[in-house]
């Protein structure tokens, strides 16, 4: 049974009142509309906790029949300060609509939900377990990135360009990418938007694009996703891959801007920190890491790159002897870089047989970024599809332009997720995605 509505706020005529704007309208009628985040039924008065896309609201009533939770309803009432509630406010509901009741109990209780009781479970019932408010505050303040990703490039004068998902041939090399049937002809996923977006180069010279992209990654680990989202850029008319990383610098600081102008409730949920960007993210070679790594904490690091180990402890001494959460690892060696990582110079201004201009990010213990100088000039590149053992002939697609006055470039590409996840103090990747794709999972 709802409780009459007097005439003079009849539903219809109040505007929806969002309940982040609650204080607002203090002593007056609002008209909320959203989901039952929580109810609690005391026999003469009703409490309902309604959530809508800015925030949530208590609400009190008395001969209500409270609908199940998630069930998305619209209430009118009045708005009345109140210390303990939420914002401080709480409405006196006169009058509650259901708009859609849920038909079952949801199978997680939305506002009690923790990754680290049962994330499985939680990616099960992802389709409702994403409605949480932490869960949401996660990809909010990954919308929030993005926004700031296109806004900042726009204004550096870079085009946003689309480029296929369904490719002939890996850019990145190693063994995960994913086979695709394409009418009888071998096809893959794109691992990366690379080669297509330095042939765009050639178009705009400053091109960037905001895409998912592919790794069949065969181990379950809190950093990789066998789908997850590029942020990639790529600029002509370089001097060296240092434009590229100072393009970088100032683009995180505007994204980091964009976080505190909009996503200040989000990390407070979150009870995470908005980094400080340095004008100058410090820079250390990928041999000097190495050796730093191993001298100060006797960490012995395998392979040719760093090891995740190494990444966090590099992190580590950055944090606390400069202050910063980011560091640009420099100077990659080739054998850890692509074929299309243009070589450093030699002090004698000859090429670098061994060592690129290629760099990585890291930000709080991993690596968030890859990028670098590429290869222009045609011979060279060709000399390394060969060097790389690969087909020239499979190439041909992405190397025919280099006969084409290809200018000095570079670029890098930032993985969301990762980027997401460190911000806010979050486990693993899979849950800084709406609807993750990892070994196991291919739904929802
Ligand atoms: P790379 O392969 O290093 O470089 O990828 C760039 C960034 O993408 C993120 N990333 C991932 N995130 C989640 N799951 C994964 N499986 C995964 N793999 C990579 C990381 C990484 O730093 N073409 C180059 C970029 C460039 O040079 O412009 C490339 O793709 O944050």
């Amino acid at each position: 049974m709802t409780a009459p509505t007097p005439p003079e706020i009849a539903a219809p005529t109040l505007p929806r009142t969002l309940t982040r704007h609650l204080g607002q309208h203090e002593g007056q009628a609002v008209r909320l509309q959203g989901f039952v985040h929580a109810r609690r039924d005391l026999g003469g008065v009703q409490f309902l906790v309604l959530r809508d896309k800015s925030g949530v609201a208590q609400c009190v009533g008395s001969g209500l029949h409270l609908p199940l939770p998630e069930s998305s309803v619209e209430i009118v009432g009045s708005v009345k300060a109140h210390k303990k509630a939420p914002g401080g406010f709480e409405v006196q509901i006169e009058s509650l609509r259901v708009l859609s009741a849920a038909i079952q109990a949801s199978p997680l209780e939305i506002p009690k939900m923790e990754w680290n009781v049962n994330p499985e479970t939680m990616l099960d019932y992802r389709y409702v377990s994403v409605r949480g408010l932490r869960e949401r505050a996660a990809l909010k303040v990954q919308a929030e990135l993005v926004f700031a990703f296109h806004s900042y490039l726009r204004h550096q004068g870079f085009t946003e360009i689309s480029t296929p998902k369904i490719v002939s041939a890996g850019a990145e090399g190693g063994a995960n990418l994913f086979k695709l049937d394409y009418f009888g002809e071998q096809a893959y996923l794109a691992q990366s938007p690379q080669l297509y977006k330095q042939i765009m180069v050639g178009v705009f010279e400053r091109v960037y694009e905001v895409a998912p992209v592919y790794r069949a990654e065969e181990h379950a680990t809190s950093r990789h996703l066998n789908e997850y989202l590029s942020l990639d850029i790529e600029m002509g008319f370089i001097d060296d891959e240092e434009d590229v990383m100072e393009m970088e610098n100032g683009l995180l600081a505007a994204m980091m801007e964009r976080l505190h102008a909009t996503c200040a409730a989000e990390f407070e949920l979150l009870e995470a920190s908005i980094p400080a960007v340095p004008a100058h993210i410090p820079r250390i070679t990928l041999l000097d890491a190495r050796n730093l790594v191993t001298q100060k904490y006797g960490h012995a690091v395998g392979g040719k790159d760093l090891d995740p180990e190494a990444e966090r402890l590099l992190c580590q001494h950055y944090a606390q002897t400069t202050g910063s959460d980011f560091v640009f690892v420099t100077k990659y060696p080739r054998t850890a870089r692509p074929f299309y990582a243009h070589p450093d110079s030699n002090p004698d201004g000859s090429m670098s047989a061994d060592i690129t201009r290629g760099f990585d990010l890291l930000f709080r213990g991993i690596e968030i970024t890859s990028g670098g100088q590429r290869i222009h000039d045609h011979a060279m590149l060709m000399d390394s599809i060969r060097a790389y053992k690969m087909n020239p002939e499979a190439m041909t697609g992405y190397s025919e332009v280099f006969k084409y006055g290809m200018p000095p470039h570079g670029g890098f590409a930032i993985g969301a997720e990762r980027l997401t996840a460190k911000l806010l103090g979050i486990a693993n990747v899979r849950y800084a995605r709406a609807f993750p794709r990892d070994r196991h999972r291919l739904t929802p």
